[in-house]
């Protein structure tokens, strides 16, 4: 099949998990175009069967924002005329789903049909979808999409509480290829980020108000209190600053390393003793079941799909949104007891091993099928 991803191509959970699945369909023979305004970040290799096709937005003086739905529609209509495409597949409704639906019609204008699935990430229904500016073309592109998936069980709950929709919600959750994961790094360098007798604990984010990053420090701030440890916060973005400065408060900024953006948290996750997510509002927690899939326990909140992939007990423990002291009386058990962390970190491993790639892709696939038979 000749498939069009569109998508974010940063860092953030639906841009890698678009990336990710671009890449494995390519893997099964699928042609893939991804159709976006950057080459995506883990996007290394472009092949005879994966290709990149950029979105140019040309700045005009007159336009106080530029037209990025126009150019994209634009793109995809002369994409699919020009390589046959037979699917649209778009990863966060906004405003991609929109600019998927003008180029629909605009197709259809040529007698061409395509059908066009949606993929719900979260914040484009959470926390930016749901803001009444927004809503009603929200609502719009999600009933003009053929099939309409979700990440989570608790996301198609937020879409049918907040919005009017028509359809169903297919849940697909996200994956993880679990066989790269399980590969040892040779070079896994621990002692490059921690003394011997320090446990390393780490955060991954785009450092956004939702993920709580006071939070990740706070909690890390009484555990470094009776555990000899090191904080590693991987990311960019707003919240940085406030963080770096709330660690110079508690005094603790030695402790603290900030690593930036990194394409590299394979390296990262395989050293790490304990992974922090104290998000406010979590579709999924694509980066919780990433720390799995390395073997490290979560310390989570246990907001939106979180429990859907962070089982309290068992790969980790949940509290509720800023309690931090019990998150850190959490982190503390496992950390304080040898046996109890290889415990966790064996029982991570294992449920990650259920949101394997080769056992989503199909259910992708047949979404397509799907998609065809609705158009
Ligand atoms: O977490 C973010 O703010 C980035 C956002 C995105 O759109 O990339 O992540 C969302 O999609 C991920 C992939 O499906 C999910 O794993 C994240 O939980 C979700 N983020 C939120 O719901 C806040």
């Amino acid at each position: 099949m000749k498939i069009a991803i569109v998508c974010y191509p940063t860092f953030g959970g639906s841009g890698v998990v678009a990336t990710e699945l671009g890449i494995a369909l390519a893997a099964r023979g699928h042609e893939v175009h991804f159709i976006t305004y950057r080459q995506p970040v883990r996007l290394a290799l472009l092949g005879s069967n994966i290709h990149f096709h950029e979105v140019h937005v040309p700045k005009y003086p007159l336009f106080h924002y530029q037209p990025y739905e126009l150019a994209l529609s634009s793109k995809l209509v002369d994409m699919v005329k020009l390589h046959g495409i037979e699917l649209l597949h778009v990863h966060y409704a906004i405003p991609h789903a929109y600019a998927g639906y003008m180029a629909k019609q605009m197709l259809a204008e040529e007698g061409i049909s395509i059908p066009m699935v949606t993929t719900l990430h979260g914040t484009d229904i959470t926390l930016v979808g749901s803001h009444p500016f927004y809503r009603p073309a929200v609502t719009f592109s999600i009933n003009k999409s053929d099939v309409v998936t979700s990440v989570s069980r608790s996301l198609k709950e937020d879409t049918l509480r907040l919005f009017d929709v028509k359809g169903d919600i297919h849940v697909v959750p996200n994956f993880i290829d679990v066989a790269r994961c399980g590969k040892k790094f040779t070079d896994c360098r621990r002692s490059m980020m921690a003394g011997e007798d320090e446990k390393i604990i780490t955060h991954i984010s785009n450092f956004r108000k939702v993920k709580r990053i006071d939070d990740v420090i706070k909690v890390f701030y009484e555990v470094q209190k009776s555990v000899p440890s090191r904080l590693l916060m991987i990311g960019e973005g707003p919240e940085k600053e406030g963080a770096e400065a709330l660690c110079e408060t508690l005094g603790i900024p030695d402790k603290v390393l900030y690593l930036g953006n990194s394409n590299e948290i394979d390296r990262i996750l395989c050293f790490s003793d304990l992974f922090l997510l104290p998000s406010e509002t979590e579709s999924f927690g694509l980066v919780a079941l990433e720390a799995m899939a390395h073997g490290v326990p979560v310390i989570s909140s246990n907001t939106g799909g979180i429990p859907e992939v962070n089982r309290h007990g068992v790969t980790g423990f949940l509290s509720d949104v800023g309690d931090v002291q019990d998150m850190a009386k959490n982190a503390l058990k496992l950390l304080e007891d040898e046996a109890m962390l290889e415990q966790f970190k064996s029982g991570a491993r294992t449920e990650a091993m259920k949101f394997d790639i080769a056992q989503i892709v199909p259910l992708y696939e047949e979404i397509y099928r799907k998609a065809f038979e609705s158009r």
